[in-house]
């Protein structure tokens, strides 16, 4: 049974209608122990709007929105945090989770999130850089070559100084998540090497850096965002697109796309975010309970999300999906950062892109 609760964000200029479910019941508040990350049997569990919606008692609710599917690693960190969340305030606030783009794509997302009118969103960092230059660094091909690189790099100075820079847009950055290592799909042929690429259309992210990478290796890149892919692949209007293994099994991609090739040609991170009018807004308390959420929830959503592709990939050869390892130095060799910076008009912080290459 849902019923709409409306939440009046601590007297700040932020009135939020906000709606909740009745079905969490308080006592399961205050899980002490954050479960550890196991892999998911994820196409048999469905998480239903009941686990989404915060605990109904909550009085200080946070509408958090993402374009991935509920099953998908990005929502179980999320679900993690709501638990959290209730357990350091001790009830008095929560998430409430909406999934598959039910408040717009990522870019609508952050603009709402900058002007106070949504509270929070996770989205990849595809769309950052239009709004933001410099985390446009992140999205360079072969940047980092484990995900334990990008955590050192991402939870370090770097990270940490690139999410200051959301205040100029009026979010605060709570915490690098992982999307993951992007592969690509197509349903034209098996992609081993560069030259398979050449001449088939694949969606992108529209990010500048990922739309230069592609056209340097040969494809025409079609950007879009992530809500519109699934009608171009049906259509045929364009020929793959390329994403975590995480994100191609939990949308199910792979029933429209009968080749995956993991060349792992970006490691995607994605960016929790609070409207800076709503967080503001937070007691000292009210902050640290949030935080502390936050973080932990990030670890938990890290490994998730690793402990997922194994079993993704067998979901998706077990559906007739050729999954295919790639010789990755071939892939390295074809990529010239110099002609990706001058294609994408990336305006590169030299220094920074100098300390991250180290
Ligand atoms: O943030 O747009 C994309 O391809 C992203 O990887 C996805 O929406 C998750």
């Amino acid at each position: 049974m849902k019923r709409k609760v409306t939440a009046i964000l601590l007297g700040l200029s932020l009135i939020a209608s906000l709606t909740a479910c009745g079905s969490k019941q308080p006592a399961e508040q205050g899980t002490t122990d954050a479960p550890a990350a196991t892999a998911p049997a994820a196409s048999d569990e469905t998480e239903n709007a009941d686990t989404l919606m915060g605990s109904d008692s909550a009085t200080v609710r946070f509408k958090v929105g993402t374009t991935t599917a509920p099953e998908g690693h990005y929502v179980k960190g999320l679900i993690e945090m709501q638990s959290l969340l209730e357990e350091y305030s001790n009830g008095e606030m929560t998430l409430d989770i909406y999934p598959n783009s039910q408040l717009g794509n990522e870019r609508d997302m952050m603009e709402n999130v900058g002007m106070g009118v949504q509270e929070m969103c996770l989205v990849s960092t595809g769309p950052i850089p239009n709004f933001v230059s410099d985390f446009a660094v992140l999205d360079l091909p072969y940047l980092f070559e484990t995900a334990d690189d990008a955590y050192a790099v991402l939870d370090g100075e770097i990270g940490t100084n690139l999410l200051s820079q959301l205040s100029s847009q009026g979010i605060v950055g709570l915490g690098f998540w992982e999307n993951g290592f992007r592969d690509v799909t197509n349903d034209t042929r098996e992609i081993v090497t560069p030259e398979d690429l050449k001449g088939m259309k694949i969606r992108t992210m529209e990010n500048n850096v990922h739309i230069a990478t592609y056209e340097a290796l040969g494809a025409t890149a079609t950007p879009m965002a992530w809500g519109e892919i699934f009608t171009a692949l049906q259509q045929g209007t364009v020929d793959g697109q390329e994403n975590p293994i995480a994100i191609i099994e939990s949308a199910k991609v792979y029933e429209v796309q009968k080749y995956c090739s993991l060349i792992d040609l970006f490691y995607s991170p994605c960016v929790l975010m609070i409207s800076q009018s709503v967080y503001d807004g937070l007691s000292d308390t009210q902050k640290e309970a949030l935080t502390k959420a936050a973080d932990e929830a990030k670890t938990f959503q890290r490994e998730y999300s690793q402990s997922y592709n194994e079993d993704a990939i067998k979901t998706m050869e077990a559906a007739g999906v050729t999954v295919t390892e790639v010789d990755k130095s071939v892939w390295k060799s074809a990529i010239n950062y110099d002609d990706i910076i001058s294609k994408s008009g990336l305006k590169v912080d030299q220094a920074l892109l100098d300390q991250l290459v180290k």
